[in-house]
């Protein structure tokens, strides 16, 4: 009898399929009685699949040894409830850098050039009768990274390709990183064009992107959210961009996600992304593949290849 896991929702279906051929997978998300399933289950599962893990949960698994997240922000997983009870936490960091770096230019020259309007504007038949407004370029303007770690720092890369001054806040100074280093978060978003926020969720950074950083960020300054929405004063954005006292915002992520904020819609200062920062083949693939590998190696007694607890 092979290992008994859970999978906690949809995975991709090349993660779906290795877990299958090496594991006996028990979905929760498919399962018509939740409870019925965990009570069956409660003393074969050894290992999770996937993500919002609670204390709760890990309770009703005692024979739980590993939880490997789909995802390198593991802020739905309750790690100190995982290291109280001495079960292993895993992430899929790094292989998701590229594709996020990527999307977050990419979301920044849309916002900068209003990408979404000119489509639509030629889509329209506008252009026949008159050519679409000027706009914003990137090169030569400051983007302030809150959270300057591997994904920051691809991004970084690719802003200084875009002719971008960086500069950087974070909860510390990193001496090998060759940018301007602000201990103020609210005196970084005073001097940037650019505030990009690119830290993990969590209590540690909720709501760090407060009214004042907002407010500091001003008029001509332009948000861009790719890490998760609760680090941002989400109804103090939505009002500084109804009333243009903020320049414009990019955003991936959002607070209840999929089911966001409708006022959202008719801004026309906005670009809004579905969460789709890693969402490519090339990399969710590679993502479901080290979820699988973690697990391996854990129920391999191997070290861990991305261990977060
Ligand atoms: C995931 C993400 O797709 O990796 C993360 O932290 O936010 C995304 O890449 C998301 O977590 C879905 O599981």
């Amino acid at each position: 009898m092979s290992v008994e896991i859970l999978q906690t929702h949809k995975l991709l279906a090349s993660c779906e399929e290795a877990l299958a051929a090496r594991y006996t997978v028990h979905k929760l998300h498919q399962a018509a009685d939740r409870e019925a399933l965990l009570a069956d289950l409660r003393d074969r599962v050894r290992g999770i699949a996937g993500g919002n893990v609670g204390p709760e949960l890990m309770d009703k698994l005692p024979k739980l040894e590993i939880i490997a997240n789909f995802g390198v922000g593991y802020d739905t997983i309750d790690t100190a409830a995982a290291k109280a009870r001495s079960i292993r936490v895993t992430n899929t960091p790094d292989v998701l850098n590229d594709a996020m770096a990527e999307i977050t230019i990419g979301l920044m020259i849309a916002l900068a050039r209003k990408l979404p309007q000119a489509d639509h504007y030629v889509r329209q038949g506008k252009w026949k009768r008159a050519t679409f407004p000027l706009q914003a370029e990137l090169n030569g303007k400051t983007l302030g990274i809150l959270g300057l770690g591997r994904i920051g720092k691809e991004i970084a890369l690719r802003a200084q390709a875009m002719k971008m001054r960086v500069v950087y806040h974070g909860r510390h100074r990193q001496p090998d990183e060759p940018f301007v280093y602000y201990d103020k978060l609210i005196e970084m978003a005073r001097d940037v064009d650019w505030l990009l926020a690119i830290a993990p969720g969590g209590k540690a950074t909720e709501k760090v992107i407060s009214r004042q950083v907002l407010e500091a960020l001003g008029p001509t300054g332009y948000l861009v959210s790719m890490g998760r929405g609760t680090s941002i004063d989400q109804a103090a954005l939505l009002e500084m961009l109804q009333a243009k006292t903020l320049g414009g915002a990019a955003m991936d992520v959002f607070e209840n996600e999929p089911d966001i904020d409708p006022a959202l819609f008719a801004l026309d200062n906005v670009v809004l992304s579905p969460h789709q920062g890693s969402a490519t083949h090339q990399t969710r693939n590679k993502m479901g593949a080290l979820v699988v590998a973690n697990l391996d190696a854990h129920f391999a007694g191997d070290p861990l290849p991305s261990a977060v607890v």
